[in-house]
């Protein structure tokens, strides 16, 4: 079975994912495979491999050896430019950032990226990626024009836009480390738009369990959690708080 029919069967069965975000350019692979081994035993369901400013290359491919070697979980490339591309994970979110005004962001990187995912057998899940206020560094990066927290109907349009483009996931995007996630009026509107079968993930600002229930409540199908990871001591602990409070 595929990496996106495991996470949709997971979906089904426990109503909830939770994926543990690792960006290699935050520490050693080896405290990167120490960490996915941790988050694995909280009971979180795949590493994301990626971030928006020096996650290309070496530092991605050995990051994501150590993550394998350590865990049994899938890894799942979140990659902001075709350097973060690498051979040996199982999976990356192929993905448009569908708000941004920079076409490179949009088609162009995706255009070069592509025949590599398809030298490698990297499976391709299909993504929009949309970045509501503040955004962060992907926001900044990715040149999005950012979408207010108070309209929810534009982060439903360009939900409705990926969906009719064929888009099988669509990402909600707060940005890493943000003081507000995702409004849960947002999240409950996207979701109510595209239905069952197109899931909606939520990301960006998220360090405990409530926060992380009140946007699955709302529909988010997944939650993903990275600074909160490296920041505490107790990895495991943590990744338990969030999965407990998202899983049914
Ligand atoms: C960032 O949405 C992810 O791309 C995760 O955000 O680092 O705030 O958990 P945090």
């Amino acid at each position: 079975m595929g990496i996106e029919d495991r996470l949709n069967q997971i979906v089904k069965k426990d109503g909830a994912v939770h994926l543990t975000l690792l960006d290699p350019d935050s520490q050693q692979p080896d405290v990167a495979g120490n960490m996915a081994r941790e988050a694995e035993s909280g009971g979180t369901d795949a590493i994301m491999v990626g971030g928006s400013t020096g996650a290309t290359g070496v530092v991605v491919e050995e990051t994501v050896k150590a993550i394998k070697a350590a865990c049994s979980l899938p890894v799942i490339l979140f990659p902001a430019n075709p350097g973060g591309v690498s051979e040996s994970a199982d999976a990356i979110f192929f993905m448009s950032l569908l708000n941004s005004r920079d076409i490179n962001y949009i088609t162009t990187s995706q255009m070069i990226g592509a025949p590599l995912v398809y030298k490698h057998g990297i499976e391709p899940i299909s993504m929009a990626y949309i970045v509501i206020e503040p955004g962060g560094a992907a926001g900044w990066v990715g040149d999005a024009r950012l979408i207010p927290r108070n309209r929810p109907k534009f982060a439903v349009a360009y939900a409705l836009a990926a969906k009719y483009l064929g888009m099988h996931y669509i990402y909600l995007e707060a940005g890493s480390g943000a003081d507000k996630p995702v409004p849960v009026e947002m999240v409950a509107a996207v979701k109510k738009a595209v239905g069952e079968e197109t899931k909606v993930i939520v990301g960006g600002g998220i360090r405990d369990g409530k926060t992380a229930r009140e946007r699955v409540k709302a529909g988010a199908d997944m939650i993903v959690t990275g600074t909160i990871v490296e920041q505490v001591e107790d990895v495991r602990g943590k990744i338990e708080e969030l999965v407990s409070a998202i899983k049914s």
